[in-house]
This record gives C-alpha cells, sequence and structure tokens, in this order.
C-alpha cells in the first residue's frame, strides 16, 4: 500500500546509497590471428571480430573467461571475416573490409569508420562495473537520433529518452509508460540517422537496462550479472539491419495461413455448448473466422494435457465437428504442472527430473492456477521432447495450435517468479533462474513448437505466447497480453508492434477489444478496425467483463465490427505475401513509416499511423468521439482506399473518417490483389485486381500462394505471381514455382485513370 500512496514521495535526508562504479581504463595487452583480435583490459579480457562486413561482434567478460559461444537467440553460422592490424603508440587499428576500427589503449574505447567517417563509437567508459557486479557498456548516441526495437515496450516508437529494463514479468495492472518491464525480453536496438542506422544487439539474459534518460549523448546497456556480449550492425538503413539482425537471430516462418484469421478468445468459454452455440452465432451473422480459443477452464483442475469432462462431456467430438466446419480450437497451456502424485503429467516429471530444482536437488513448487505447481525445466533438450511429446494428446484430438501463457514464468507471490536461486540444467550447463529467467517463455515455445511440428507430420504448427526472448519469432506469435479496454492501449498497441516488428517479431498483435475492464462499442469497432490490419487478429477478454463478440452490442455494432472482419480476409492475400516476403528477408508485415522513409524526419517519431508492407497506410482513429484526424503522407500520390481520391504526400491533411471508416490508403503504383469473400481462410478465394495508377512509376503487385498449411513451399511448391501494367491498361501477369493450385484472377479495376 505505501508505495502506492504519497508516502511513497515523503521527503527524505538521502536517497539511496549509490553504487560505486568502476571504470576499465585501457588495454594491457593484445593477441591477433588475423580474424580474432583477444585482448587483457585492465580489468576483464575481451574478444572482437566480424562475422561479415555489417556485423562486429564484440565480447566483454570483467569477471571470467570470454564465452564466445552463442546463446538460443543466435542461429547465424558462426563466420570470421579476415581483417589486419596495425599498432601505434595510442591506438591499435584493425581493417575489416570497409570498416576500419580504432581501439584506443588507453581510455578504452571501440570506433568504427566507413570511408573515413565515424559510423559507430563506444563512449568511455567503454566498460564498467558496479559494486554490485552488475556490467555497463556504453555507447555514443547522437542526442536527437531516434532509436528504435527493444521489442514489446510501452510509449511511443522512439525511445529515445526512455529507461527500459527486460526481465519478463506478468503485469495485470494496467501498462503504461512507467511499466518498464514487460512480459518480453528483446535486448536489441537501433539508433537511426538519415543517412545510416546502426543496430545493437546485447546478447545477454539476465536483467538487463538501457538507459537512453541519463545522458543526453550517450547510452548505457546494464546487465545484472554475464558478459558483454555485443553484435554491432552497422548499416545504410533500418531494413539492413532488421535483415541483418533477422540473419542472427532467424526470420518469421510462414504462418499456417488459418492462424492469420479471425480468431475469437476469451477467459473463459466455459462448457461445450457455449463453444457450440458460439459458432452458431458466426453462422448465423455470417462473419468469418477460423478459430475459438480455449482458456484455463476447459482443463480438469488446470491440469494441462487434460479436458474437464463435466464441462466438456464430448471434446473430442467438438473438435472434431468444429474441424469440419472449419474451424480450429486453439486450447491453452501454461507451464505450471499441478503437484497431485495421481496425476500422470506431475509423476513424469518427478520421476524423470524434468522440474526445475534448487541446487541440493528438491523441487521448486510455486502457486499458480492449479494450486501448488512444479515447472518444467525447458532450457533442457529431455525436457523439451517430453513436453512436445505430451502434445500427442492435442494433435490426436486434431488440434494444431496452441497458446502459451502464463510463461515469464509468472507465480503467485511477492517476486512474481520462482526464486531466483533455482537451477536449470541447459544441457549440462547449470544456470541460476536470475539467469535463465529471461529465457523460459522462449524454451517453452521451442518446446511446444517442435513437439506440435514432430506430431503433426509436415504440417505448420501455430504456437501464440506471451513471454519470449530474441529469436522467439522462430517459434511462435506474441501478443501483447494483459492490456485493457482503454482508448490509451488502442494507442499504445501500434508503437508497441511496430517496434515488435522491428525486433524481428513480425507476427504480433494485441487483444482486440481490450482485455480487461470493460469495452464499448465505440472501442470494440475501431480497435476491430486495426485489429484487421495487424499481424495477429483475436478478440479476447477476462472473465467478469461483459462480453465482446461481435453481436454483442446490437446490430449497427455488429454491421461495422463484421465488415473489418470481412475485410481483414479481403486483405489476406496481400498479407500473407508479406509473411512470405518475411520468412526470406525478416522485414516485418507491419512497418513504422520510418522504415520505408528513413529520409524523412517527419516519419521519425511518427507513433500513430503504420504501413502494411509498403504499399498500404493505415491511420486508425484511436480517440473517442473523434471522427477526423491528422495524418501525414510520406512523399508520392496516395490514393484512398473508399473513395478513390488522389492525395499528394509530402504534407499532413485533416482525413474524415465516421465511425465505419478506417483511415485506409494504397500507394500509387501498387497492383493490389484483394481475395473474394470468404468464410475462412480453409475456403478459396479468387483474385480482384485494383490497380492504383502512376504517372511516373512502374506499377506492379505480387502474390504469393502456396496450399497454406504444409512445408512443401520449402520444395518449391508455391506460386509467385508479379503483376505488371503496361502502358495500354493491360495488365500482364507472370508466375513461377510448382505449386498449381493458385487462385484465379476473376476482374481489374483501374484506379487514378
Ligand atoms: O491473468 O488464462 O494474459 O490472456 O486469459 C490470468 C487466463 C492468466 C493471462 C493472459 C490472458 C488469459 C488469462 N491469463
Amino acid at each position: 500500500m505505501l508505495d502506492t500512496t504519497s508516502f511513497a514521495i515523503l521527503p527524505s535526508e538521502k536517497s539511496n546509497p549509490k553504487e560505486t562504479m568502476h571504470d576499465i581504463f585501457s588495454i594491457m595487452s593484445y593477441e591477433w590471428d588475423g580474424k580474432i583480435l583477444t585482448g587483457n583490459l585492465s580489468k576483464g579480457v575481451f574478444t572482437l571480430y566480424f562475422i561479415n562486413d555489417r556485423t562486429m561482434r564484440f565480447i566483454c567478460n570483467l569477471f571470467g573467461e570470454v564465452d564466445i559461444s552463442k546463446s538460443i537467440a543466435v542461429i547465424q553460422e558462426d563466420s570470421f571475416m579476415e581483417g589486419s592490424l596495425t599498432e601505434t603508440e595510442d591506438f591499435l587499428k584493425l581493417y575489416f573490409g570497409l570498416n576500419e576500427v580504432i581501439l584506443l589503449k588507453e581510455k578504452f574505447s571501440i570506433i568504427v569508420k566507413q570511408k573515413g567517417q565515424i559510423v559507430f563509437q563506444t563512449s568511455y567508459p567503454t566498460v564498467s562495473y558496479s559494486s554490485k557486479k552488475h556490467i555497463y557498456f556504453s555507447i555514443n548516441k547522437p542526442p536527437k537520433a531516434p532509436i528504435y526495437g527493444l521489442g514489446e515496450k510501452t510509449g511511443f516508437l522512439d525511445k529515445n529518452g526512455a529507461k527500459i529494463s527486460n526481465w519478463n514479468t506478468d503485469v495485470f495492472a494496467p501498462h503504461n509508460k512507467d511499466t518498464i518491464e514487460l512480459y518480453q525480453t528483446i535486448p536489441f536496438m537501433m539508433i537511426h540517422e538519415l543517412t545510416k542506422t546502426i543496430g545493437i544487439f546485447f546478447d545477454n539474459t539476465y536483467r538487463t537496462e538501457f538507459d537512453m534518460q541519463t545522458y543526453w549523448d550517450k547510452l548505457t546497456i546494464m546487465a545484472e550479472g554475464g558478459q558483454i556480449d555485443s553484435y554491432i550492425i552497422i548499416a545504410e538503413n533500418i531494413k539492413e539491419v532488421v535483415m541483418a539482425y533477422t540473419d542472427l537471430t532467424g526470420k518469421t516462418p510462414i504462418p499456417p495461413k488459418w492462424a492469420l484469421g479471425y480468431h475469437q478468445s476469451r477467459y473463459s468459454y466455459m462448457t461445450q455448448s457455449e463453444v457450440e452455440d458460439l459458432v452458431q452465432k458466426f453462422k448465423k451473422y455470417q462473419i468469418p473466422v477460423d478459430s475459438i480459443f480455449l482458456d484455463i477452464h476447459y482443463m480438469d483442475g488446470y491440469r494441462v494435457f487434460t479436458f474437464d469432462e463435466d464441462r466438456f462431456p464430448k471434446y473430442g467430438d467438438l473438435i472434431k465437428n468444429l474441424k469440419e466446419q472449419q474451424i480450429d480450437i486453439v486450447p491453452i497451456v501454461d507451464p505450471g504442472v499441478k503437484k497431485d502424485f495421481d496425476y500422470w503429467v506431475y509423476r513424469e516429471g518427478v520421476e524423470n527430473e524434468y522440474f526445475s530444482k534448487y541446487f541440493d536437488g528438491t523441487i521448486y513448487h510455486g502457486e499458480v492456477w492449479p494450486g501448488v505447481s512444479a515447472f518444467p525445466d525447458f532450457l533442457n533438450q529431455k525436457v523439451q521432447k517430453w513436453w512436445g511429446g505430451l502434445h500427442r494428446f492435442y494433435t490426436d484430438l486434431g488440434i494444431r495450435g496452441i497458446w502459451n501463457d502464463m510463461n515469464e514464468p509468472s507465480v503467485f507471490n511477492e517476486t512474481k517468479t520462482m526464486d531466483l536461486d533455482v537451477m536449470h540444467n541447459q544441457d549440462g550447463k547449470k544456470i541460476t533462474h536470475r539467469e535463465g529467467h529471461n529465457l523460459y517463455g522462449l524454451y517453452m515455445s521451442k518446446a511446444t513448437y517442435d513437439g506440435l511440428k514432430s506430431n503433426l507430420s509436415n504440417c505448420r504448427p501455430f504456437v501464440l505466447t506471451r513471454a519470449g526472448y530474441a529469436g522467439i519469432q522462430r517459434f511462435a506469435a506474441v501478443w501483447t497480453g494483459d492490456n485493457r479496454s482503454y482508448w490509451e492501449h488502442l494507442e499504445m498497441s501500434l508503437p508497441m508492434i511496430m517496434n515488435m516488428g522491428l525486433s524481428g517479431v513480425s507476427f504480433a498483435g494485441a487483444d482486440v477489444g481490450g482485455f480487461s475492464s470493460d469495452t464499448t462499442p465505440e472501442l470494440l469497432i475501431r480497435w476491430t478496425q486495426v485489429g484487421a490490419f495487424l499481424p495477429y487478429f483475436r478478440n479476447h477478454s477476462v472473465q467478469d467483463s461483459i462480453y465482446q463478440e461481435p453481436w454483442a452490442f446490437g446490430k449497427d455494432t455488429l454491421q461495422s465490427v463484421k465488415k473489418y472482419i470481412e475485410l481483414r480476409y479481403r486483405f489476406l492475400p496481400y498479407i500473407y505475401t508479406l509473411f512470405y516476403e518475411g520468412e526470406k528477408t525478416g522485414l516485418p508485415v507491419v512497418r513504422p513509416l520510418v522504415m520505408e522513409y528513413p529520409n524523412d524526419p517527419e516519419t521519425f517519431q511518427c507513433s500513430d499511423e503504420f504501413l502494411l508492407g509498403s504499399q498500404i497506410l493505415i491511420a486508425p482513429i484511436v480517440r473517442p468521439g473523434k471522427t477526423r484526424r491528422s495524418v501525414y503522407f510520406p512523399e508520392g500520390t496516395w490514393y484512398n482506399f473508399w473513395t478513390d481520391e488522389k492525395i499528394a504526400g509530402g504534407q499532413y491533411y485533416l482525413i474524415h473518417a465516421d465511425l465505419n471508416t478506417l483511415p485506409l490508403f494504397i500507394k500509387e503504383g501498387t497492383i493490389l490483389p484483394l481475395g473474394t469473400p470468404v468464410k475462412n481462410t480453409k475456403e478459396k478465394q479468387d483474385i480482384e485486381l485494383f490497380v492504383y495508377l502512376s504517372d511516373d512509376k512502374e506499377i506492379t503487385g505480387y502474390l504469393y500462394e502456396d496450399d497454406g498449411i504444409s512445408f512443401n513451399y520449402r520444395n518449391q511448391e508455391y506460386k509467385i505471381t508479379t503483376f505488371r501494367m503496361e502502358e495500354d491498361y493491360q495488365v500482364i501477369s507472370e508466375s513461377q514455382g510448382r505449386y498449381t493450385k493458385g487462385s484465379s484472377v476473376i476482374s481489374t479495376k483501374i484506379i487514378g485513370r
């Protein structure tokens, strides 16, 4: 209570005593083998090398040996560029391709130059540590340069001026600017300037802090343990940085198409008949839907891998019937396993030592939904295998998507998580929970993904997770946890999801309508308009809140919400094509304007508009009662999707948008492939082309197609069609690839003639 009243800010004599800081001064000695530089500092050791022309790795350990092995986050094959070294009295100078690296011997600092210009520079003291043995890494920043990335964080798009912290935390309290820790840890950021962008991936799994607030001209990164393990990406622009970062940590695989449809959820649909009624409603109102989520009440006493047979007496039939109606069921699976000696999952876990334990071998138990529970040690491969295998329970029923929640892990106690001295056995390497905490959710998602994948034979799994670490995109989609039915949270979801995309996590979304608190018809409509254009599209709400299914507020609201769910399906061919592009490049589906227009300073702070790919601009209304807003249009000509009106870019306009209208614009030169209306993704869509003319740009479009469900696309079973408009207003198309069951173009509409 005390810290939530004014007592928290009572006058006091002194603030907390400051920790003593120890700076690292100088390079004492070094060794160079033509590729890798290693050296001793006044305290500690370091290693520096280039993986390729644009990625430098700098590791520094102040309390032990440098560990050059890579974390689970990094999948890029190790490679070491050849370099050359010269030495003067004051510095070491190395050349790696384009890069000239200068290491100051006194006042140890790293400077990287390209073509004689400084492109990256640490800030002295480059490395320091505190009496608590927290380590610090300091980097120069231009005072006004925007900073992006850092994954799932509150606040606006630009993080310059913010201080954020990474410790995966279950935050039910309303998320706001001061909520510096949420469910995910992605210690990756970029500093953007007009002519270059620098990416910094600080691969350290302890609690870390990125301070871009205390100093105007430098930023400091702190970790509570471990070593400085940094990858510095030096690139010309944001796209290059994201491509290089996702070369390191992996690209989002193309999801099964059904996972890109509309999802309906609630905490919880309590019974089999409630689920059946729900599906009937979608039919009755002819609203497209791809899946229904089952929250914790489907389980028997919250035991994972069970169904409550009183509530769901014929769950096998239910799932089978829904499957016949082309609807997927996605059940929730939490990590906590109920302590119950008659429950086979608990018994197997104890007998085979699968649970996380203290150093002395006693199993850690904590309270979650099922009561006292044990927590699988997902960091261990044997445990991953076991857990993945348990999913046969679901896959045998026809389930192919799993929702992982509470995997920070969240525990109901003061610290909100496991004791920090619980040990994880990372395939032989014993690490404390203090070190492994931020990895727990990622490893759980990996176990789930791998398990589903091997059970489902050649069928793409779908995993949704709340917690994660850098690289999570390889295994799961991410939703932004317990938001509220606040307009502020609708607004905040945009920069949050854009920054996740810049951090490699393309497949992301927020609970549409808001999770806790009660939504309103207007908020549900505006939120559905946004959700329809975000990668992951699910309406979800908390128990005891009012229902917020599309029909919950009468006919007008229903019509409006339905219109945007339908529109989502119209845009799916375009969205799916973006996911294909993303698997190759790592570029996100949803992008901030600055990603496409990096030289336009007007885009740097643009938090309330986004681009879907490069050609579609969305500027949603995120305030109650508003039917107009100012919209910035980057250079070029744009078309209003609804009216076909042309808008010249490079300026702001006041856009009108009644409650039924999402401000939606298409860039000139686009051939947009819209799908014909369907009731879910399992139905075949045909294509209607919308051609947006341009006076001076090529007019093109792309369509990627495959079976939507298997991994056959990785064996050339796909089809890519390129559309191009010729002088005579004819659209010619060219297809390549082996997939033969693609859709047909049934109409072409030319806009802007
Ligand atoms: O807060 O499973 O974020 O989506 O409905 C309770 C119940 C735990 C938190 C998730 C939310 C889910 C809820 N869970």
